[in-house]
């Protein structure tokens, strides 16, 4: 018999290395400095993001769900999907609420950078679902994916605002991917944040309890033990701000007093002035019509948008 599990890798063992390493090169010495959102999410930083999402701040997880729970019989109504391919998977429990709405699933495909995520999150389902083949792909959804081959129509799913984290341009380039991985009668299922009143976007981005505060300065340590460096997170203040202009909160982190870090892997030292910044993450927020334009750009079509009572939040669905 086939194992109902299979994992494939498209990242060689070494490319999470490779990549950090360039990154950080890039976003180092430049004016102004910036480094990915996606070198939070060690095992510190994914337990971190875990204790976010159940912040009083922070809405977008639980009103995304909300929106999921209410809408699963008409999404299933939308597209009776034989194969759900998942991007950027790991929001486990989100995922139910779609598996049980949809009757002819018979595959799973999670896309993840993390192989250990994937294991997990594959077993615990099949326990569940063990009429389920489940696909899981090692990759990053930023890169170029060959999805397996299982039966259509497929749904494939990007939740959690993801999309934000990415720049206009990288976001043009994920979409047009995602529109190449489409056959007729497939669809897109994407959440987006979307813009409200800033005091409310920035608290859900700067705690009280300073969760956020704490996730944001992991990034450093994620560079201390990777790449060798020196810095001290306690020399950083986090900072979020809404950028009214693109219609994003950015993560900062602002150093303290005057400093320089050595980073050894890199064979690079990198000083700071006192105040200056690096920006860690950018959050895009939508409106419906920009959320319409660039799908339209990318060659799919809007044909349902989903929100809140609040309209805090939306899920789109999308199609050639
Ligand atoms: C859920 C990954 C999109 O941008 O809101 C949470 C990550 N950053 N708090 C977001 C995040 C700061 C998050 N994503």
């Amino acid at each position: 018999p086939v194992s109902p599990f299979a994992l494939t890798r498209t990242l060689p063992a070494d490319a999470t290395a490779a990549a950090l390493r360039t990154d950080v090169s890039a976003g180092l010495t430049a004016e102004p400095k910036w480094l990915p959102p996606k070198w939070f999410y060690d095992a510190r930083g994914s337990e971190l993001f875990e204790e976010i999402t159940r912040l009083p701040e922070y809405y977008p997880t639980r009103t995304e769900r909300e929106i999921l729970a209410v809408r699963a019989q008409e999404i299933a109504a939308a597209i009776d999907a034989r194969t759900l391919v998942e991007l950027g998977s790991g929001s486990s429990e989100k995922t139910r609420l779609l598996l049980d709405a949809l009757p002819k699933l018979q595959a799973y495909v999670p896309v993840d950078v993390s192989a250990s995520a994937l294991e997990l999150a594959g077993h615990a389902l099949l326990a569940e679902r063990p009429e389920l083949s489940v696909h899981a792909l090692v990759a990053d959804f930023q890169q170029v994916l060959a999805l397996p081959d299982t039966p259509g129509p497929r749904l494939l799913v990007f939740l959690g605002g993801t999309i934000g984290n990415l720049l206009p341009d990288e976001r043009a380039h994920f979409l047009a991917s995602v529109r190449s991985l489409l056959a007729p009668g497939d669809a897109l299922l994407l959440g987006t944040d979307l813009v409200k009143y800033e005091q409310t976007l920035v608290a859900a981005y700067d705690d009280a309890a300073g969760v956020t505060a704490e996730f944001n300065k992991n990034v450093l340590s994620v560079l201390n033990r990777e790449l060798g460096a020196d810095f001290h997170p306690a020399d950083f203040d986090h900072v979020a701000r809404w950028n009214p202009e693109h219609e994003w909160i950015e993560m900062r982190l602002r150093a303290r007093a005057a400093l320089t870090a050595k980073i050894p892997a890199l064979d690079l030292a990198v000083s700071f002035e006192a105040g200056e910044e690096v920006r860690t993450e950018v959050s895009a927020k939508f409106r419906r019509a920009g959320v319409s334009a660039e799908l339209a750009a990318a060659g799919l079509t809007l044909r349902h948008w989903w929100t809140d009572s609040a309209d805090r939040f939306a899920l789109s669905l999308a199609t050639l």
